[in-house]
């Protein structure tokens, strides 16, 4: 395999590991924990796994552990670190015991149900150090969820001598991690399951999980790419950018880059929930920012714009809702829905299936984004929020109320768009040093999770503004992230999704700055991650995680 320079180079990086991990380790139990709500339910549903004390690793003697056989999984979309996730495992279980051995499952959850795994030899790992992407043993969306797959999990752990599964992945990999632990406790079946933390997103956070890898690399790849953006348009002052970032349903990514570049307009879909905004009033106040810099003679300008948006604007929201009943998948209205060829014919028949309310929504948004609206559905039946071009929308909706305002009198500038979507850029990228080290050691310190015989846990690795080696390595319980959420229609034990807070520092931050960002180009250019240098270039966590621990 042909590699590039700078891989070759980043190959021989050594990621720190806290000082608590570095030889071998002493355990020690804190609290009992309790889930976050919904208590009496929780540990009905998790007799074997609720309750669980926190664990801190401290520096301890040198022990003997016995060798372990790990298998471990990559779950959903991919985050910057997976493969030092691996590579961290890989170096703990034989710093455990040299005879340890390490399986990849492949493909994502499905690979462990399809019992298609590979054996991650030093040489494999070797190649893999220090590498953005998960196509080590690439990832995948199945959902273990369903005990005929737990069951023909064990059949093929239970052949490859495994004593313990870690799987990486964000909140719903992680209760379904969970799930399964309770499950092989409850059977006997001797078979550890551990979690990881993972999702460029963010929303995966809480006291013991600071932040969900990834998330570090990737808003830093999108902020370059960003600030690229700001320059051009300050240099050629003719056009707004309008930059949906990905996210799913949380703000962090657009929040986090919004720190790193100060851009003109930032969109939060948690506060336009909170406030209960309206699309067009989320038009106007983006009207009202150009028309504003138009009359000091900037007619350019950069929006940030979370791409779960739409499904935080009330009304856009009651839409979607609909749509997705009427349209869900078998349904006669879909299979009805589904028999136009013709894309104008299906509009009017959605048109005319909606409530009123809905339907009036529907049928003034442009053509192409109620067609949008209407694609298949994600596996757990919700529409797919990245193939919304809400950049688009907010553009064509901000230019028609420019056109109403200038026969008003109100605004007298240009109004020129460029759209861009970032996303898929940042989910590979080679992972930053603090995600490099971060990553490393929450596999790490998972092998040592493993050789204590613990199950139900998250890998946790915390106090992340300080030095690497000051970490704080242990594990949390999963069961004391969950609460109780109505999911299809069925009340289901889940991680708490962690939205952006309009309370929290970040959050705070933004809101007492926006307005000053908005009129005053006040642009910030962070350039490319850098690997080698001075630490204050190369090692800074986010700005999100440096304000919500400068409390
Ligand atoms: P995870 O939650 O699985 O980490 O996925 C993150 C994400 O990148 C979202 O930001 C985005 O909405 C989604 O994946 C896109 O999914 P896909 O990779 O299937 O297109």
């Amino acid at each position: 395999m042909t590699i590039s320079a700078l891989q070759s180079a980043r190959a021989k990086y050594q990621p720190k590991l806290p000082n608590s991990l570095k030889s071998s380790v002493k355990l020690v139990e804190g609290a009992k924990t309790q889930s976050v709500a919904d208590q009496d339910a929780i540990q009905k549903l998790f007799p074997n796994t609720y309750g669980m004390p926190l664990i801190t690793f401290e520096a301890g003697e040198k022990k003997q552990y016995p060798a372990v056989n790990v298998g471990v999984i990559l779950s959903g979309g991919q985050a910057p670190g997976g493969h030092n996730v691996i590579s961290g495992i890989f170096d703990g279980v034989k710093n455990i015991n040299p005879n340890s051995k390490l399986y990849g499952f492949l493909g994502g959850p499905g690979g462990l149900v399809d019992h298609k795994y590979v054996e991650l030899t030093a040489e494999i790992i070797d190649e893999y150090r220090n590498t953005g992407g998960f196509d080590i043993i690439g990832s995948g969306r199945t959902k273990l969820e369903e005990t005929a797959q737990f069951d023909k999990g064990e059949e093929i752990l239970k052949q490859l001598g495994i004593n313990a599964l870690i799987i990486i992945g964000g909140d719903d990999s992680n209760t379904n991690a969970c799930v399964l632990a309770e499950y092989y406790a409850a059977k006997n079946s001797g078979i550890q399951v551990i979690g990881c933390p993972k999702t460029i997103d963010g929303d995966l956070k809480n006291d013991m999980i600071e932040t969900s890898f990834g998330f570090d690399t990737a808003t830093k790849v999108y902020s370059e790419l960003i600030g690229n953006i700001e320059r051009d348009a300050n240099s050629a002052k003719k056009y707004w950018h309008f930059i949906k970032l990905m996210g799913r349903s949380a703000s962090h990514i657009g929040l986090e880059c919004a720190l790193q570049t100060q851009p003109n307009i930032t969109l939060i879909s948690e506060e336009v929930e909170l406030k209960k905004q309206t699309l067009s009033e989320i038009v106007d106040y983006m009207a009202g920012i150009v028309a504003k810099r138009a009359a000091n003679g900037e007619n350019f300008g950069v929006a940030l714009i979370p791409e779960g948006l739409v499904e935080f604007v009330p009304e856009m929201k009651a839409l979607i809702a609909e749509l997705n009943d009427l349209l869900a998948e078998g349904s006669e209205t879909e299979k009805k829905f589904k028999s136009f060829t013709d894309k104008a014919e299906g509009r009017a028949f959605v048109a005319g299936i909606l409530s009123a309310e809905s339907a009036k929504v529907y049928t003034s948004l442009p053509s192409g984004i109620a067609d949008q609206l209407t694609l298949d559905r994600d596996p757990h039946g919700n529409v797919q929020v990245s193939l919304i071009e809400t950049e688009k929308l907010l553009g064509e909706m901000v230019k028609k109320r420019l056109g109403e305002m200038k026969k008003e009198g109100k605004f007298n500038g240009k109004f020129g768009t460029q759209y861009h979507f970032f996303g898929y850029e940042g989910r590979c990228a080679a992972p930053s040093n603090f995600d490099a080290d971060y990553c490393y050691s929450l596999g790490y310190n998972a092998s040592f999770l493993i050789a204590e015989g613990k199950t139900g846990y998250m890998s946790s690795v915390r106090n992340l503004t300080a030095p690497a080696a000051e970490w704080i390595a242990g594990g949390v319980p999963v069961t004391m992230m969950m609460n109780m959420e109505r999911r299809h229609g069925h009340m289901k034990p889940v991680i708490q999704k962690a939205l952006v807070e309009l309370e929290s520092a970040p959050f705070k931050y933004l809101a007492a700055n926006r307005e000053k960002w908005a009129i005053e180009t006040s642009f910030v250019y962070p350039g490319p991650i850098q690997y080698w240098g001075p630490t204050e270039v190369c090692d800074q966590p986010t700005k999100t995680i440096t304000l919500e621990r400068t409390k």
